[in-house]
């Protein structure tokens, strides 16, 4: 582009204009002034209205930018925001919204840019973000943003070259970026594996929270035979449940057992792609679960229960090790400390890991060919991505998730661990009412503070931090890009040897295949294509590696 070679050189005088940059030196307020649209074509001079990178108001004379975005079912427009009624303030730029609730935005979208009727851009696209990007990306309709990125958003910018993942999440087949992700930490959405109360711990006389898969059968065998809930019945324990394979199966005994951290799925173990549950330590996973399941510390209704049915037993204290967080615990009634497992070892493996959570939703904004004004456009959307330390009038990545500091809610004192909200607001409800939305708008956000005033929650991060952060590891990663063929393919394979997986696991951990059969059912995964599949994940994961430099 020789627009961006143009601005590049003169970045030091004159971030602003291209136009303005060769010739005037930089006095752009001079320029912006002066009506401009006899003189040369309209995105020319809109570019001239742009103030220098650090500057606000992000355009000298007031612009409106067009804007097609998701809305949650219930949800106010856009326009009613403050959000957006402040960012007018301090940027110039006037908010047109198109809203389309989540149910029709897919359909309602692809009809406006398949007709070529759509705005300046579109935010917070759904789970088919990255086909879009892929689909409209080349064509033209959505503009290539790396140049854009470069010269107009220095937040953007530090987070891509801070977090090579992320670059890569958001890059496309072709090598280029068309979209912006939205990225997020918080205290509240760690990953975690099996939760238990430290109450039925002592009830049984364990003192030590186990750290191997024996001690951890060892204290499973110790809530089945004593009163470990402490209701003079010995035996109405269910010592370990989960809702079919989640949580405390797929993201703790299985990896407990294979070493590789996401257990029903693809990881990279010595550089190579393998499937978890094909490994030969998998059948080592099978026996252990096998033996829970026939000594009765494995809920007999794993497999059979709904979410509903399971949560119930939760919340009546019947479960021992459980698969959900103790925020779905009654309140009122839990008043002990919930305790965290570490990842586990076993006889065949000796590392801790545990799936590192990846909190990235791609393609959360695009600037199309429409926009005449793309440099505000990024100008703009640079702010969404800006920490605390540099937002602009209070506002930045955390502002977009919980309102203004000082204002909504406050740091509870200087160490910023914690955060209360400001009256009248008294949640993430009353912020999505007035204030943002919360979640999912373009944007980075890294906020670990935690909410006071909920001891379970409190419980929950605490025990995180301690027992599962220091062992994330990275498995597969989920934003690899794959080509139109390769998904059609890959994805009729994946879903056929998930089902296998799933019927077959829970077969050899209930008793109703022996594990005798494991290696016919390692026989029919390669027969339903899993090593085509490797091929095509390792063909992903070389693109991956190589966006990543
Ligand atoms: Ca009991």
């Amino acid at each position: 582009m020789k627009k961006a070679l143009a601005t590049l050189l003169c970045t030091a005088l004159c971030v602003s204009a291209l136009s303005g940059c060769g010739s005037e030196g930089g006095d752009s307020k001079e320029q912006s002034s002066q009506p401009q649209s006899d003189v040369s074509g309209g995105a020319e001079d809109d570019s001239v209205n742009v103030t220098p990178v650090g500057q606000y108001p992000i355009v000298e004379e007031p612009i409106t930018m067009k804007i097609m975005g998701r809305k949650d079912p219930g949800a106010p427009n856009w326009d009613e925001l403050e959000l957006f009624r402040r960012l007018t303030e301090i940027t110039n730029i006037q908010f047109e919204f198109e809203m389309l609730e989540s149910s029709v935005f897919s359909e309602q979208k692809n009809i406006a840019l398949v007709g070529g009727e759509y705005p300046d851009m579109i935010w917070r696209d759904d789970s088919s973000a990255t086909t879009d990007e892929e689909t409209y990306g080349p064509q033209g309709i959505f503009l290539e943003l790396s140049d854009l990125i470069d010269q107009y958003a220095p937040n953007i910018k530090a987070m891509l070259d801070a977090n090579p993942d992320v670059r890569a999440a958001i890059t496309s087949l072709d090598g280029k970026i068309y979209g912006l992700p939205y990225v997020f930490t918080t205290a509240t959405t760690q990953g975690h594996t099996g939760f238990f109360d430290s109450r039925w711990m002592e009830n049984v006389g364990i003192t030590k929270v186990p750290e191997t898969t024996d001690e951890l059968y060892e204290m499973l065998k110790a809530f089945k035979e004593q009163d470990a809930n402490g209701n003079g019945d010995p035996n109405d324990e269910i010592p370990f449940t989960c809702v079919g394979l989640n949580t405390t199966m797929r993201d703790l005994l299985i990896p407990a057992f294979t070493g590789v951290p996401d257990g029903l799925s693809f990881n990279i173990k010595d550089g190579k792609v393998v499937y978890a549950p094909a490994l030969p330590e998998y059948k080592e996973f099978l026996l252990y679960a096998h033996k829970l399941y026939e000594e009765g510390l494995l809920d007999p209704e794993f497999s059979t229960h709904t979410t509903q049915q399971w949560q119930a037993k939760m919340k009546s204290d019947m479960c021992g090790v459980y698969s959900g967080s103790p925020t779905g615990l009654d309140p009122e009634t839990t008043t002990t400390k919930q305790l965290s497992l570490p990842p586990l070892t076993s006889p065949t493996n000796s590392e801790k890991v545990l799936k590192k959570p990846l909190y990235l939703y791609p393609g959360r904004a695009f600037i199309t060919n429409k926009c005449e004004n793309p440099e505000a456009a990024m100008r703009l959307l640079d702010m969404f991505y800006a920490t605390e330390e540099n937002a602009v009038s209070g506002f930045c990545g955390t502002t977009v998730f919980a309102g203004w500091e000082g204002e909504h809610w406050e740091y509870t004192d200087d160490t910023k661990t914690a955060y209360r909200w400001i009256a009248p607001v008294t949640g993430f409800g009353d912020i999505n009412k007035t204030v943002s939305v919360n979640m999912e708008l373009p944007g980075y956000l890294n906020f670990p503070a935690m909410p006071v005033g909920a001891p379970l929650m409190e419980n929950k991060v605490e025990q995180v931090k301690e027992m599962q952060v220091p062992y994330y590891t990275t498995s597969y990663p989920a934003n690899a890009r794959f080509t139109a063929k390769e998904s059609e393919r890959g994805n009729v394979i994946e879903n056929d040897l998930y089902t296998q997986v799933v019927m077959m696991t829970t077969k050899f951990i209930n008793g109703e295949e022996s594990i005798d059969k494991f290696d016919d059912y390692l026989e029919t995964l390669d027969h339903i294509g899993l090593p085509e599949l490797i091929d095509i994940k390792e063909a992903a994961l070389e693109r991956w590696n190589e966006a990543m430099k």
